[in-house]
């Protein structure tokens, strides 16, 4: 499901340019951003404000919807977002931030899941105009002074991945994977918070204060997961601790927790 709804995003924001017109139509559907306001410059964000992408089974005989956010809100992330807007707002009243130039604001809710944060990114890449003149505004209409988010390292990897070939500068509040440290691969990529390089060496620490020298260690099935149990391997080895089982499961794949438990209990 995952794998259609990722294919129509990568097909909707593309530009039908024929050799003989500089008429660009946008495919697909807008997606509206949750918050918006215009500005001399705009800032783009992506949080994960719903916890849940609405599922359909395609029949692929009509076009794709766009992918839908639904279930129930992150309160944490909504307020995120709702401080990126304060924030741009005390720029805007200040005398001596910025003074004359408005900053605007367009923030997605990527529902935590990959396929939406990529389609934020595609259309806070390439704007929101249904069709534009290649000759005119097409390299404007949606350029974002940068943007703010993700805060699953996931969806953060993807974003940058879009907005990184275009020099969009990306600030995460929340994506810790010390993966995104990689300059070469995210040239575009900053955050706010600390790299799980040190949450791993501090667990390992934490472990050996409590003088637990035989440990599981279970991890989400993510960037996040993966790369940080990866760190956190190497730094409790150097502890002296051992590790007997090591375990990952994804927030959806409700049926490996049972599984995970068999091998606690075991
Ligand atoms: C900015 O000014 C407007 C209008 O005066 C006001 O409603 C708003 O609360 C102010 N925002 C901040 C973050 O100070
Ligand atoms: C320079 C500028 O346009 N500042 C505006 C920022 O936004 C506030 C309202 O939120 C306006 O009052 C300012 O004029």
């Amino acid at each position: 499901m995952e794998i259609s709804a990722f294919f129509a995003t990568l097909l909707l924001p593309l530009s039908n340019v024929d050799a003989s017109s500089v008429r660009c139509n946008l495919r697909g559907t807008i997606r509206s951003p949750a918050f918006s306001m215009d500005g001399d410059f705009v800032i783009g964000g992506v949080f994960s404000i719903h916890y849940n992408m609405y599922t359909e089974i395609q029949s692929h005989d009509t076009i794709p919807e766009p992918p839908k956010c639904m279930g129930s809100i992150h309160a944490r992330n909504l307020r995120f977002s709702r401080a990126m807007i304060f924030a741009i707002e005390e720029i805007n009243n200040s005398t001596e931030l910025l003074p004359g130039i408005k900053l605007g604001y367009q923030i997605h809710d990527s529902c935590a899941v990959v396929p939406v944060a990529m389609q934020a990114a595609f259309q806070l890449t390439n704007g929101q105009d249904n069709v534009f003149y290649k000759d005119k505004n097409c390299s404007h209409s949606g350029m974002m002074a940068g943007v703010v988010g993700e805060s699953g390292s996931t969806p953060s990897i993807s974003i940058s991945r879009i907005i990184g070939s275009f020099d969009i500068p990306q600030v995460s509040h929340f994506s810790t994977c010390a993966c995104l440290s990689d300059k070469k691969q995210f040239p575009n990529f900053f955050r706010t918070i600390p790299s799980d390089a040190f949450q791993a060496v501090a667990l390992a620490k934490l472990v050996k204060h409590f003088g637990w020298t035989w440990i599981g260690a279970i991890c989400s099935d993510s960037d996040y997961g993966n790369n940080g149990m990866a760190s956190f391997l190497q730094a409790a080895e150097k502890e002296g601790i051992c590790v007997e089982f090591s375990e990952a499961f994804h927030r959806t794949q409700t049926h490996k927790i049972k599984m995970v438990a068999d091998v606690i209990r075991r």
